[in-house]
């Protein structure tokens, strides 16, 4: 073992003048400033007492730091672990327990995760400590098969895991995804995603490393400093919300997206209709891609050909998918081999043992049906999963921590249709009597254990929960009646 798989595939054969990274005020980062960056932080994580294979978890706000992070954790041969800005100490407090990592990186103005972390007595150092000026660390060689990064998504028993992602899982995902989707080094992204998730970490970043492209790095989705930075993209990549909050704007018309190349989208359905106006607004198709934090990217429209409002497309070069005990329509559930799966869930052997098939399979949770054509629709899921705006909630995660409230005698959470997050948490609520506490007594006993994107928007007080013969909480039929009291 001679190189570092995943360094050398990101950042090993882009010329020193190019640039990686513009920033709204128009700070340029070009590919030598990259590379020196990283190599100094990778010095400043080493002397910090970081060693190959150790967790790093880092909880900071977006900025360019924030990528240099993660390329200088995975460039000592360290496992690089985002933790979304939101969690609340609690959460991460259960994060530091799971990952046992050897630095917690946090921004100097985030007290609750610093308070946890002296408790489990986790070194502490800001992004400006890392990445100051210093002495460079070479890369330390790693194998395909160890590990780079382990991102946490939540489960079904209200637990999240931590699925382990090694450098060739990565390296090949954004090889396959360069070349399907075109990206060369005349491209410039639009980047307004998070950078703790899949689609903005790994999904852009390393695509635009491997093309040796460039992107204009906005700190979070903004609808006018998008329509101020499109001009200078030929491409950009979103989850639905972004493209339909683009529609209801007048400034993105034909005219104004002429120059773009391609428009991606994933992480949450986009309605066949959203695909549909879009076009006829901007004359972009917009490519739609299907993936998860445990797979990378599963399926995508092709580049070239018919993107197909609706679907997400064919599996990528490499990846195998196959709709497992189809019913009589052909809608079973998706399931997947190929480089880009994970080895499994951190410290979690009875959860990889579920989720993967006898004959190694990964099963997505997903249902899905194909087209005469082979595209992928996506028709439903296995799993009691909200998305919202792109981020994931399991319900279970919530009803454990309503339930636990004073006066709480039961509780089920479920998504509602929303117009511009796709769907939104609610919850239905029944209490104990005598009746001790209310919706914004449950609303406030929440807040310092969820992040504020899993906590319901919607609460009701109902006298029981609609359950089925099974004794089953059937929660379509909470989904219809909140719908019915919406109208
Ligand atoms: C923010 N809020 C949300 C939310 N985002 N609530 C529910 N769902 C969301 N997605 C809450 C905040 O906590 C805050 O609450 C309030 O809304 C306003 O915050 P904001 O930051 O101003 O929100 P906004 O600009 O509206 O953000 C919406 C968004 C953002 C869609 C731009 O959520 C976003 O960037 N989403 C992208 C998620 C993503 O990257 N997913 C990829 C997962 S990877 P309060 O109470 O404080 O007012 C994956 C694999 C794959 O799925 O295939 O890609
Ligand atoms: P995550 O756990 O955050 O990685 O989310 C993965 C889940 O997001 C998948 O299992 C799907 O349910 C969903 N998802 C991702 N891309 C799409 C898409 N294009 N259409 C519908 N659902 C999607």
């Amino acid at each position: 073992m001679t190189e570092n798989t995943l360094h050398a595939a990101l950042l090993s054969h882009q010329p020193d003048s190019a640039a990686f990274l513009t920033t709204p005020d128009d700070v340029v980062m070009t590919y030598a400033d990259l590379r020196h960056r990283v190599a100094r932080t990778a010095g400043h994580l080493q002397e910090a007492g970081v060693e190959p294979g150790d967790r790093v978890l880092c909880q900071i706000a977006k900025s360019p730091n924030g990528l240099i992070l993660y390329l200088a954790t995975v460039a000592v041969g360290a496992v690089f672990v985002p933790l979304n800005t939101g969690y609340t100490g609690a959460e991460v407090d259960y994060f530091l327990q799971d990952a046992d990592p050897s630095l917690l990186i946090l921004d100097a103005s985030t007290d609750a995760a610093r308070g946890v972390a002296d408790v489990r007595n986790v070194p502490v150092r800001t992004p400006d400590e890392l990445c100051a000026a210093g002495p460079e660390a070479a890369p330390v060689p790693r194998a395909p098969d160890d590990l780079a990064a382990i991102l946490y998504t939540s489960g079904t028993t209200g637990r999240s895991k931590g699925a382990m992602l090694t450098h060739s899982n990565l390296a090949s995902n954004a090889q396959a995804l360069t070349e399907i989707w075109q990206f060369t080094d005349n491209d410039v992204l639009l980047h307004a995603l998070p950078i703790f998730h899949t689609h903005g970490l790994f999904v852009a970043t390393n695509v635009i490393l491997r093309a040796g492209a460039g992107m204009v790095f906005l700190p979070a989705f903004q609808i006018d400093e998008l329509a101020q930075h499109l001009p200078r993209c030929t491409t950009m990549m979103g989850v639905p919300t972004f493209y339909t909050r683009m529609l209801t704007d007048p400034r993105f018309t034909k005219e104004a997206l002429a120059h773009m190349r391609l428009i991606i989208s994933g992480s949450a359905p986009l309605l066949a209709e959203s695909h549909r106006d879009f076009e006829a607004k901007t004359g972009h198709a917009i490519l739609e891609r299907y993936g998860m934090t445990e797979t990378n990217m599963i399926t995508s429209n092709p580049y070239d050909g018919d993107r197909r409002a609706g679907t997400v497309g064919h599996p990528l070069p490499g990846v195998s998918m196959r709709i497992a005990d189809a019913d009589t329509d052909g809608i079973g559930g998706i399931e997947v081999r190929g480089p880009n799966v994970t080895s499994g869930y951190w410290h979690n052997p009875e959860k990889t043992a579920e989720t993967f098939t006898a004959d190694g399979w990964f099963i997505t949770g997903d249902l899905g049906q194909l087209d005469a054509d082979g595209y992928l629709s996506i028709v439903g899921r296995q799993k009691d999963l909200v998305i919202s705006g792109g981020f994931n909630i399991y319900p279970k995660e919530v009803e454990v921590q309503i339930d636990d409230l004073p006066g709480v005698l039961e509780s089920a959470v479920y998504g509602v249709p929303h117009p511009d997050l796709g769907e939104a948490v609610a919850a239905a609520v029944v209490l104990t009597a005598p009746r001790v506490t209310d919706e914004a007594a449950i609303l406030a006993g929440l807040s310092d254990k969820l992040a504020r994107f899993k906590i319901p928007r919607a609460i009701r007080i109902l006298p029981e929960l609609p359950r089925n013969a099974m004794g089953k909480v059937q929660k379509n039929k909470l989904r219809e009646d909140a719908l019915a009291a919406q109208t």
